[in-house]
């Protein structure tokens, strides 16, 4: 396994030691190494003919349930396949050696908590959590593991067990509000802390995009992530240039926090 060396400033891995009430907030990249397609790049093969935003709301699932449903299927059998990574695993780790951690997530996958992370906020839903469309009854799934459905083949949602409505995909869709308890956490806990860490995330979508934002007016340290550039560049106190695989270990390595600690 390559595990490239990153540098970490020494003040990183200093603010690290020294940190009581740490925030990992992430996104979609925090899962690339474990083969689940970011969301930009969800879309790929059949999908590519669809835009992600496009499928990903109320409108598309009342326009075409089965195509919608069908795509939502594909990436459940993805997550059911995948296994979390280094990344995952780390910030499961930092749990151990800070006061207090809060990992919030825009994913929809569940890799944080397989790789033992207590506690996870999800923003934006969970695919292992689907409901009603109409009487928002939580529903269970006609099959536990979908046979790897090719990418773009419709499939019809089942009916609802209470009212016969179509079952949607338990995440929060382009024009939905985030779960109320979830935002409030994250509020909470962007606000009062002296660390937060963005990792993966294009840094697009709001009102999540909001959080680092948030703690930065809170005083915190911001530290972000990614092998590519995004809008939080220009206020990220540190820009860790990289996979979130290869970076989270030797940053908590940086802090005395290694494995065998
Ligand atoms: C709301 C769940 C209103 C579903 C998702 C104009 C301006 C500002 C805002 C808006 C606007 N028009 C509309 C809005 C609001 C809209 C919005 O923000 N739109 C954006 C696109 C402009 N927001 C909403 O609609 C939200 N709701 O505002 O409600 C309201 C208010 C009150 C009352 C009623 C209503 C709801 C947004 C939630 C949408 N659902 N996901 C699903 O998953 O299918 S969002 C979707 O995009 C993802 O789930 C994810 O949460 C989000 C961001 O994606 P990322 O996670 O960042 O992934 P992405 O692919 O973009 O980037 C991956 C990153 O990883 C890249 O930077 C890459 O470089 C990096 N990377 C790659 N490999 C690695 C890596 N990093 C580290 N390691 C690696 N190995
Ligand atoms: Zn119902």
């Amino acid at each position: 396994m390559k595990n490239t060396h990153h540098d970490i400033p020494p003040a990183l891995a200093q603010a690290l030691r020294q940190a009581r009430r740490v925030v990992v907030f992430t996104g979609a990249g925090v899962s690339a190494e474990s083969g689940i397609a970011t969301f930009r790049d969800a879309l790929t093969g059949l999908w590519s003919r669809f835009d992600a935003q496009a499928l990903a709301t109320p409108e598309a699932f009342a326009a075409d349930p089965d195509i919608v449903w069908g795509w939502y299927e594909w990436r459940r059998a993805q997550v059911l396949r995948a296994a979390p990574n280094a990344a995952h695993r780390a910030i499961a780790d930092l749990a151990r050696h800070v006061p207090e951690l809060a990992v919030i997530t825009q994913n929809v996958d569940d890799l944080h908590e397989r790789a033992g992370s207590p506690c996870v906020t999800h923003l934006h839903g969970s695919l292992h959590a689907p409901r009603c469309s109409r009487c928002a009854s939580p529903q269970a799934f006609a099959v536990d593991v979908p046979d790897e459905p090719e990418a773009g083949r419709r499939i019809t949602p089942p009916a609802c067990t209470a009212c016969g409505a179509p079952v949607r995909p338990g995440v929060v869709w382009f024009g939905e509000s985030l779960p109320a308890q979830a935002w409030n956490d994250a509020l909470r806990a962007a606000q009062g802390c002296d660390l937060l860490f963005s990792i993966g995330t294009s840094s697009l979508v709001y009102p999540a995009a909001e959080l680092p934002r948030l703690a930065l007016a809170g005083g915190a340290t911001v530290v972000q992530v990614n092998p590519a550039a995004t809008p939080l560049d220009a206020q990220a106190h540190h820009n860790l240039r990289g996979a979130a695989a290869d970076v989270m270990p030797c940053l908590l390595a940086s802090a005395g926090f290694g494995e065998d600690s």
